[in-house]
């Protein structure tokens, strides 16, 4: 047996720094290449960005727990930016609780009844973008259409609505170190961490909504009071940014694979699988750390207890040991297996809410559009975390 830790792979990348936020796919061979598990020098992590580690990792939560963050700060040794997340940031057997009554707000039957409002909204907003013919499908979709259905879903407060999405930036930016992007994205926006909690209370939550239920739900399971605005805090964190970048990446896929939308328009059914893929080829959450809650070895490296293990997500969904060609988007292949939502116990709570946003997009534009056509350089926004993009100028056909 060779001594594991003398082997390990050092690498000097910063998967933080500007250069390599802008382009991160054009590092992940060289990361995936290197080994199994490897060691980043600039921060004192592990990393893994291979399929198989990845998902084995998110599947062994007791080992790779989330309750230490799942951010670079280890919350055992560094006071969090702010109160825990009840669902993001625990394990078991808090995690199980907080998700439970969490999984049934956001249920199957909920789902089902906002279809047919959202189908409606979705179908009005695409006709409009159609009969202009040239939009921006970042800032006049991407970032429009959660926001016209999700923040009413919840009961949110009219009022400072837009800081949503400042909120979530922060917060994701937050995950990576306390670097430039971080603090660019603080500046000026402060009071969007004031709103996101004004927003979160009982007295500003509308009757009917998400938020409403959260609050009747933890008293009804006599939780600490003082849960209820965590966890309505949860929906507002995880709800908006994420989908925001998840359509984007939808679109961009669409527009750049002509054959592939094709296919979409001859048969909308697969409006589903479009967006399935269009996560797993450009993963909007690009990276989770987990801490090692005890020594583990992965492939023949010891990782010792309390270290922080970066998990490149978007990384194994390119991963070429388990994709053919997976570089290329391609709506008919099953991306089923992706890790684009996370992986086990805290595979993400509202891929229902992701995936049906994503689908009657899809579905629309191959209803109405004959074509889709990049007309610019798409923008990219650098975040810690996801991979976004401010700026998709396109060119749109009607039928
Ligand atoms: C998240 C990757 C929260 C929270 C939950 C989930 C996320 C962020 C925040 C969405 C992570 O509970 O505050 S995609």
């Amino acid at each position: 047996m060779t001594s594991a830790t003398s082997d390990l792979p050092t690498l000097s990348l910063d998967p933080f720094a500007e250069e390599f936020l802008a382009d991160p796919f054009a590092h992940h061979g060289a990361l995936r290449d290197a080994g199994s598990v490897v060691w980043l020098g600039k921060y004192g992590v592990y990393a893994m960005a291979r399929f198989d580690e990845v998902q084995a990792a998110l599947r062994d939560h007791e080992t790779f727990c989330s309750s230490r963050g799942v951010g670079l700060a280890d919350f055992s040794k560094e006071e969090p930016f702010r109160a825990p997340s009840l669902l993001l940031e625990t394990d078991p057997p808090l995690h199980s609780q907080t998700r439970k009554l969490m999984g049934r707000i956001v249920s199957l039957k909920a789902l089902k009844e906002l279809r047919p409002q959202w189908q409606e909204k979705a179908q009005e907003l695409v006709s409009s973008l159609v009969q202009k013919r040239r939009f921006d499908a970042a800032t006049d979709l991407a970032e429009v259409f959660p926001m016209m259905v999700f923040p009413d879903t919840i009961g949110l407060m009219d009022e400072g609505r837009e800081k949503l999405i400042e909120y979530a930036t922060i917060v994701f930016n937050g995950f990576g170190p306390r670097n430039r992007v971080f603090e660019q994205s603080l500046i000026g926006k402060e009071d969007a961490i004031a709103w996101v909690e004004e927003a979160c209370k009982r007295e500003n939550l509308k009757p009917g909504g998400w938020g409403m239920a959260v609050y009747d739900a933890v008293d009804e399971a006599g939780m600490p009071s003082d849960y209820a605005p965590r966890l309505v805090r949860s929906f507002l964190t995880a709800g908006v940014d994420t989908t925001v970048n998840g359509i984007g990446h939808l679109m961009l896929a669409l527009g750049k694979y002509p054959q592939e939308f094709a296919k979409l328009r001859a048969d909308p059914k697969l409006a589903t699988r479009a967006f399935e893929e269009s996560l797993r080829w450009d993963s909007t959450v690009q990276t989770f750390f987990r801490t090692t809650s005890c020594d583990v070895e992965v492939d023949g490296t010891t990782i010792p207890e309390g270290s922080k293990v970066l998990l490149f997500l978007a990384s194994a969904n390119r991963d070429p040991r388990k994709w053919d060609d997976p570089d290329e988007f391609q709506i008919e292949r099953p991306a089923g297996g992706h890790v684009g939502f996370g992986f086990g116990i805290h595979q993400c709570l509202g891929q229902m809410v992701a995936r049906l946003e994503g689908e009657l997009i899809a579905a629309e534009f191959a209803r109405q559009a004959r074509s889709i056509e990049l007309a610019g350089e798409p923008v990219r926004r650098l975040n810690n975390t996801l991979w976004a993009i401010s700026s998709l100028p396109v060119k749109v056909v009607g039928k």
